[in-house]
């Protein structure tokens, strides 16, 4: 029974989604060089337009946002002509499509940008190396300044422009996963002693003022926003981290953004400073539309949508290995198990 899936969505008075599948972020490491999406990726995603929304693997901002190869930008005329090939393709196909934004903070690696300092909150290193790069070892990022965090958040509102002008229906800021705006988030990364650290109010001030910064330029019905309160992926969870998403998800909720998205591998982890799933917790914060992911399938995905426990869903590995997902689904045929394997190839 997938039926719930596929009803228009209204997210607002601008977008209308024709279907409640979304396509999730996922990071594909082929842009060329100068982080410029390539052909292939266009016909990679606009194989996938059936989707009612794409959002884009996440794109850096800037370059010291980087810490993974070959992942693409939003900052060069280059990159965003070449995002300008994906969304007109995208579009052609009858898709929408939302870029994510990323900075990858103490994630990032100086090895891809030519040297120099590795922003985060405060100077807290992430222990281990790159991925399938054993040889670039995390290096302790220095905490940013007043005035570092002041031109990340011009930074960010410049990238939402450029997304626009690239021909996106939208943006979505990342601010899940362990990465930059994730790293004001939690206890485990955030030790300042400043009006950005220690108290809900302060640690979800960076994200606020990204957020409104993203809305001032590009509008609050065309800005979402993916977060993590359950600390997962290269941050360890702590149970003060609660009272900070339980203060940052009603500020947001009164933005009227396009939608939250939760950020997480498996909703069915259940995390108990948060009483639950990243989902259930969401549900419980936030009053606007929720997007749910993490090791659903569309019979699972459909089923929550039915029980009212969110809005969308969210398809990550399955829409890797099925370029057709939402026709499969919709014709109840067999679906190509997802593997790592095929990380190596666009199809
Ligand atoms: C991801 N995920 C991810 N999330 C994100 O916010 N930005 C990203 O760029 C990526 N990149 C990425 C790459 C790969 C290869 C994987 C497998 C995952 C997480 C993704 O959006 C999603 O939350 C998870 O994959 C869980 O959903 P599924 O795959 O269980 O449907
Ligand atoms: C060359 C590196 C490619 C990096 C991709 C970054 C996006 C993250 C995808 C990783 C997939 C596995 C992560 C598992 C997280 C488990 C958390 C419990």
């Amino acid at each position: 029974m997938t039926a719930s899936l596929f009803t228009p969505y209204k997210l607002n008075d601008t977008l209308t989604l024709s279907n409640k599948i979304l396509m999730a972020p996922l990071t594909r490491c082929m842009a060329d060089d100068d982080l410029v999406p390539t052909q292939q990726i266009a016909d990679y995603y606009a194989r996938r337009a059936e989707a009612g929304l794409i959002i884009s693997e996440a794109t850096i901002i800037r370059a010291d946002g980087q810490g993974y190869p070959n992942t693409p930008g939003l900052f060069t005329p280059a990159q965003i002509d070449g995002w300008r090939v994906v969304t007109d393709a995208v579009h052609k196909n009858g898709g929408k499509i939302f870029a994510q934004l990323w900075h990858t903070g103490r994630v990032a690696h100086p090895h891809f940008f030519g040297g120099g300092d590795v922003l985060s909150s405060s100077a807290q290193a992430v222990e281990g190396t790159v991925p399938r790069m054993r040889e670039l070892v995390y290096q302790t990022p220095k905490a940013a300044t007043i005035e570092d965090i002041k031109q990340l958040v011009i930074d960010y509102a410049q990238a939402a422009a450029n997304a626009i002008d690239a021909g996106f229906d939208g943006v979505e800021i990342h601010g899940a996963n362990g990465y930059l705006i994730d790293q004001f988030l939690h206890h485990d990364n955030n030790r300042r002693e400043d009006e950005y650290g220690q108290t809900p109010e302060n640690m979800s001030r960076f994200a606020l003022e990204v957020v409104d910064a993203v809305i001032a330029r590009i509008g609050a019905d065309r800005t979402a926003l993916r977060v993590s309160p359950g600390a997962y992926f290269n941050m360890a969870g702590d149970s003060r981290d609660r009272a900070v998403f339980d203060y940052l998800l009603p500020e947001v909720a009164k933005r009227n953004l396009a939608f939250l998205h939760g950020g997480i591998f498996d909703d069915s982890m259940e995390f108990d400073y948060l009483g639950g799933s990243i989902s259930a917790y969401l549900r419980s914060v936030y009053t606007g539309t929720l997007v749910g992911v993490g090791s659903y399938t569309a019979e699972t995905g459909s089923a929550a949508i039915s029980d009212n426990k969110f809005d969308l869903l969210a398809i990550g590995r399955p829409f890797i290995a099925n370029p057709d997902y939402v026709a499969k689904v919709r014709d109840g045929d067999e679906l190509v198990a997802y593997t790592d394997t095929m990380l190596t190839e666009l199809i």
